[in-house]
């Protein structure tokens, strides 16, 4: 299989649900009011495109129909389409030569951090940066070993402790050992954690603290 088809496959839930919104919304007038873009907004959040993708997508199908009076289903498909498509460009990393950037990956438990970590290191590497990982995720035995897995496969350095270590420790040691290194992205995993959870929440101040403190 193909990376594209894999990239398919896995995207079919979230295409079907969409789709079957949008043809629900589109089947009971044909076209579309203010009411029913409220709706397809919300059809957009719930199938993860993110707050600002789906409000500014919303915002340019509104646009589109103010312009060419077209609210049909046709119409809004196709401004829909042009939107999330122009949103869909290559960034640049920003990062600058000789001097140390930490990125602190945070999120909600397995929404991909470790994962994305990953690909930054490697496209960093890629474009000849000096790169280390931190494994700040010591709440599961797991969590540090796929780092590691990770590490090896991008041939990225990893800082790590043991589990159940304080994370913020972890990112002391591996800010220091940046600095020696002459690294230039530090990118920093932490464990997976919700915003009404205080003791986490207080876990990722101090990590900040860490980080402004040692690396300003
Ligand atoms: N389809 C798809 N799956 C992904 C992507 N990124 C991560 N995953 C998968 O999602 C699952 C969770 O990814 P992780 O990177 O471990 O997520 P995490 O945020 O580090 O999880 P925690 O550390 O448990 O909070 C894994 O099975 C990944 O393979 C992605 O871009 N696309
Ligand atoms: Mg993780």
């Amino acid at each position: 299989m193909s990376v594209f088809e894999k990239f398919k496959r896995g995207l079919t839930k979230t295409r079907d649900f969409v789709s079957a919104q949008f043809n629900r919304l589109a089947a009971e007038f044909g076209h579309f009011d203010d009411d029913m873009l409220d709706e397809l907004e919300m059809t957009l959040i719930q199938a993860d495109c993110g707050i600002t993708a789906s409000t500014e997508s919303i915002e340019a199908i509104r646009e589109h129909i103010r312009n060419t009076g077209d609210d049909s289903q046709a119409g809004v498909i196709g401004a829909l389409h042009e939107t999330l498509s122009s949103m869909l460009t290559e960034r640049k990393l920003t990062l600058e030569r000789g001097r140390l950037t930490i990125y602190l990956m945070v999120g909600v438990n397995g929404t991909g951090k470790t994962t994305t970590s990953a690909k930054l290191a490697q496209r960093a590497k890629r474009e000849q940066f000096r790169v280390m990982m931190a494994a700040a995720d010591t709440f599961r035995a797991a969590a540090i070993d796929q780092l590691k897995v990770w590490g090896e496969r991008t041939q990225t350095a990893v800082i790590a402790h043991d589990m159940g270590s304080d994370p913020a420790a972890v990112v002391f040691d591996a800010i220091q050992s940046a600095k020696a290194r002459g690294t230039e992205l530090l990118i920093v995993d932490t464990a997976g954690r919700l915003h009404t959870k205080k003791n986490l929440m207080d876990e990722l101040a101090k990590i900040r603290r860490v980080i402004d403190r040692e690396a300003p």
